[in-house]
């Protein structure tokens, strides 16, 4: 029997024959472009961003993904990556097209899917039968089935499921970890019949050890948008429950901690709110996606206002403890720790640090910025070191769980700080004891109003039980 056009791509798939484009070389597109290059398959990477393209083919990217500069550099000596600017060349020899394009939100906080728009289109310009074509961009609900099929089908008078094949496979890739998570982590493969499912399945079946979920398209667009909600929310719950347990007379930290020691517990950290590109957008794309919820309440209005609220409670605390000293925000000088939306990471989109920032200069504190990893400062003075930022210094604020605020030298940063220092530590980074001996104000989000039990900790209870 004449083999069907999906048979021969199948075995290009499982030959690791078939020619793949990547559309998008960011935080998703390169880690996925340098993935499937190094299992064999010839990648071509495609971006508006010449600059980017420029980097890749030099091998000089600048990038903090774990592993990604090697690997890229190594595979385009055994010449199996390549990158481009104008996608036309590529996209016509490809058999495979994976869209990774930035689906952020506009000013009036719906979905941009203008990138994805110009990717769909540029692909259809050239799009032949026999071809798959992979989503891995977030996008509302019903966009893949409302703008991108039938882009691809006019412009290219092909039909989806007959001359070409779609599923939409959306990324769960933490910044920094993309190349393991892309191959370990459990994968959904929305598919719009079938032959794309199996066509799917075999691709991420070569990249991935992870379970793939074969789905149709509108449940894993829906269930990609239900995972980041499900942080997000779950985020606003540990907030709520901080500031709870402060009024209550507890350490949120240390309550979490037991509870999570239920089976089917897992609660998140309280934290200055819920940063990044991604879960924030996400949460409002899945509440926009449909009309107000038949009984009227939502949990999601809710959280997004609790995680918003985060940045001025900070603030808050910072003035409380100036208060106590006979100070006011307005004039004294304030050091914000991290202006990254999480440790680790260089990317400020809608970190917590900015409404902090905002908050305190409507306040009129004076405002110096310290990260070793992001550039921004939101306008604010921006310090070299944290000794230059805390110089003649009234707080801290720690918003960042970056790595090296572990290791500050608080006796150090002592010396050049005003009398009677302040610290506010979102994250529960800085020892409160040490702090505390140092004659540092210590204050937290997590830590509880009735601070006396806050230096026995469950472990410290039990060590001195043992008379350790
Ligand atoms: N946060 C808390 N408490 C927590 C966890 C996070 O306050 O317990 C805060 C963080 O400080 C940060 C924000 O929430 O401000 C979001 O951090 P996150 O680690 O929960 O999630 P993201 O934004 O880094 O999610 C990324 C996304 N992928 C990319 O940006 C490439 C998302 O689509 C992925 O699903 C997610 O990683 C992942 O899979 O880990």
């Amino acid at each position: 029997m004449k083999e069907s056009v999906s048979d021969t791509l199948l075995e290009m798939i499982e030959k690791k024959e078939a020619k793949i484009a990547v559309f998008g070389l960011g935080a998703i597109g390169l880690p996925t472009a340098a993935l499937f290059a190094s299992l064999g398959f010839q990648v071509t990477g495609i971006d508006v961003n010449s600059k980017i393209v420029r980097q890749i083919n030099d091998g000089k990217l600048q990038t903090r993904e774990f592993g990604l500069q090697t690997l890229v550099i190594e595979m385009r000596q055994k010449g199996l990556l390549s990158a481009v600017v104008k996608p036309s060349e590529a996209l016509t020899e490809a058999d495979i097209v994976i869209i990774c394009v930035q689906t952020p939100l506009d000013k009036q906080r719906n979905a941009d899917l203008s990138f994805l728009q110009k990717a769909c289109e540029g692909i259809a310009q050239v799009l032949k039968r026999n071809k798959l074509v992979v989503i891995q961009s977030t996008v509302p609900p019903k966009t893949t089935t409302t703008l991108v099929i039938p882009i691809l089908e006019q412009e290219s008078q092909l039909k989806c499921g007959v001359d070409f094949w779609l599923v939409y496979c959306p990324e769960r890739m933490a910044p920094g970890n993309g190349l393991c998570d892309l191959a370990a982590n459990p994968r959904l493969i929305g598919a719009y019949d079938s032959k794309s499912a199996a066509l799917g399945s075999a691709l991420f079946k070569v990249a991935n050890d992870g379970r793939l979920m074969v789905t149709d398209i509108l449940s894993a667009e829906v269930a990609k948008l239900a995972e980041n909600t499900f942080r997000y929310v779950n985020i606003a719950f540990a907030n709520e429950l901080a500031l709870i347990c402060r009024q209550v007379g507890v350490d949120a930290q240390e309550v979490i901690k037991l509870a999570n020691t239920h089976p089917r517990v897992k609660i998140h950290q309280p934290g200055c709110g819920a940063g990044g590109p991604c879960l924030s957008k996400d949460t409002h794309l899945l509440l926009s996606s449909a009309g107000p919820t038949t009984f009227g309440a939502s949990v999601l209005p809710a959280a997004i206002k609790v995680n918003n609220f985060m940045p001025v409670y900070v603030v808050k605390l910072a003035s409380e403890a100036l208060s106590r000293i006979g100070k006011r925000l307005d004039g004294s000088r304030v050091a914000v720790f991290g202006t990254a939306y999480k440790g680790g990471v260089n990317d400020s989109r809608n970190s917590p640090s900015e409404g902090i920032i905002r908050e305190l200069s409507r306040k009129k504190a004076k405002i110096v910025t310290f990260d070793p990893h992001c550039a921004e400062s939101f306008g604010a003075e921006k310090a070299g070191t944290e000794i230059e930022a805390v110089k003649g210094a009234d707080c801290i604020i720690i918003a960042t769980d970056h790595k090296e605020f572990y290791k500050l030298d608080l006796a150090k940063m002592k010396r050049v700080m005003n009398d009677n220092p302040i610290i506010v530590d979102c994250k529960r980074i800085i020892n409160c004891a040490l702090a505390r001996s140092l004659g540092f104000d210590y204050a937290a989000i997590s830590l509880s109003l009735d601070e006396s039990k806050i230096l026995l900790s469950g472990e410290d209870i039990e060590r001195s039980a043992m008379g350790k």
